[in-house]
């Protein structure tokens, strides 16, 4: 009975997509629309889930959301897999949620570029696709389109070079910079239409709740429990955080997410060894080292807990959207520049706070980054809370509809028009 109910869903996943396929291949040849209908996203995997987690959630998206045929090409399925528990790493070709996930092999394969092509943070495309692409682009009237994901940043230059193109130097082919960001001269930000909906049921939602807990081995806890979700990398403020929560009035239970952090964690526990499953208790603080859960349901720990500690970029537009206070660790680049970025952020989003609830959040995040005295901060963070997670709330809402998967479709038809009106005027 199982094999047949897990047989079934495959099998008509596998026909949706062959007939979406053959359907792609027939609009392309007759040039008949004005959206694409395939796509092909490049992922490298340098560091961390970042770049993963980024084009795993596009591709979703484009493909569940929009229709789009999408490929992602990913040249490394082991990180692939801790975001999509179902794939297999050993299968070089795979339907995974509707997309179709190619490992990114050396030589690359003889493909037929897709009409929208996403190169993720500036990977660099296999040179031999760079080649097909111009001869589509100088021979046929089909539609192709090349942007660059860019990295998510506040900082004010990003509106300045979103959408900017790149010749190619030798090939008839132009590159576009394509900036996330949080204002509407930029791409936006990468959130499902119905994130804030789900969001606000499974707030609602005792069961859902209830779910989600059983899920990660856990009853639910009581409610007067301060719950604290914890990704991050490693931070010589951990311990002095961890001493402030032991002590504290409230119970507190503190979740952390398998990864860098873990080896402080266990230090202050002294445990040689953490790892996914581990409880650890003193005085008033429980933590629970929780193992690396598929992406869909990263969103219900955030949605669950009452502040959320997050790192990178993917993380931190979702911990945005939870609606509730939460702490970015940024990642660390060379000579401290990520600080800009930082305060870039911060500016704009405590720009509609108070002055005590601006300067508490700073301090807290800056701390944080800082690896250092975070501990100290924490008391004042605290006091804002319920200020922040009313923001919160505020700002997910004013940021949900500048929705980067739409803003990536309008900008291909845009460079669409532009292309037809150049090639009629030739
Ligand atoms: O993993 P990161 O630290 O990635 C970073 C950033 O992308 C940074 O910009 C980049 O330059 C650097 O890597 C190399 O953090 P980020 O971006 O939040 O990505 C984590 C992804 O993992 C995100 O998609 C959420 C997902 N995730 C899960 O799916 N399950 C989990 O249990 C957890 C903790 C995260």
């Amino acid at each position: 009975m199982r094999d047949k109910d897990a047989v079934i869903p495959c099998i008509s996943r596998l026909i949706f997509w062959i007939t979406r396929n053959i359907e792609v291949e027939i609009a392309v040849r007759l040039g008949m629309n004005n959206d694409p209908i395939s796509c092909d996203i490049f992922c490298k995997v340098v560091d961390n889930y970042g770049d993963i987690g980024v084009c795993w959630r596009l591709a979703r998206q484009l493909s569940g959301e929009h229709g789009l045929a999408v490929r992602l090409w990913v040249d490394d399925l082991g990180s692939f897999a801790k975001l999509c528990p179902e794939a297999d790493v050993k299968v070089v070709r795979q339907i995974c949620r509707g997309v179709e996930v190619c490992l990114w092999s050396k030589p690359f394969p003889e493909v037929q570029p897709a009409e929208l092509v996403i190169e993720a943070f500036a990977c660099k495309l296999p040179e031999s696709y760079v080649v097909t692409m111009a001869k589509i682009a100088e021979q046929t009237a089909r539609k192709l389109v090349w942007v660059n994901l860019e990295y998510l940043s506040a900082e004010d230059w990003v509106e300045g070079c979103h959408g900017l193109p790149s010749p190619h130097p030798t090939l008839a082919l132009t590159k576009y910079f394509f900036f996330p960001g949080f204002t509407d001269k930029t791409g936006g930000l990468l959130l499902e239409h119905d994130l804030l909906n789900r969001r606000d049921t499974f707030q609602r939602d005792a069961d859902q709740q209830k779910t989600f807990w059983q899920f990660v081995g856990m009853e639910m806890p009581p409610a007067e429990t301060l719950k604290i979700s914890l990704f991050g990398y490693e931070n010589a403020a951990l311990h002095g955080l961890l001493d402030v929560w032991v002590n504290s009035a409230q119970a507190v239970l503190c979740l952390v997410p398998e990864g860098r952090i873990l080896s402080q964690l266990g230090e202050y526990f002294a445990d040689a060894s953490p790892c996914a499953g581990k409880l650890y208790s003193r005085d008033n603080l429980q933590v629970r080292v929780l193992p690396f859960i598929e992406q869909e349901r990263y969103d219900e720990l955030l949605w669950a807990c009452d502040v959320n500690f997050v790192r990178g970029e993917d993380s931190f537009v979702r911990a945005q959207c939870a609606g509730k206070p939460f702490v970015w660790q940024i990642y660390p680049q060379h000579d401290a520049v990520h600080f800009k970025k930082l305060d870039a952020f911060l500016d704009v989003y405590a720009m509609q706070l108070n002055e005590v609830t601006k300067s508490s959040i700073t301090a807290f995040w800056r701390a944080w980054c800082n690896e250092s005295e975070a501990g100290k901060a924490w008391d004042a963070f605290m006091m804002v809370r319920g200020d922040l997670e009313n923001h919160a709330k505020n700002w997910a809402r004013q940021h949900a509809g500048n929705n980067l998967a739409l803003n990536l479709l309008d900008f291909y038809r845009e460079i669409g028009r532009m292309r037809a009106l150049e090639i009629e005027g030739r």
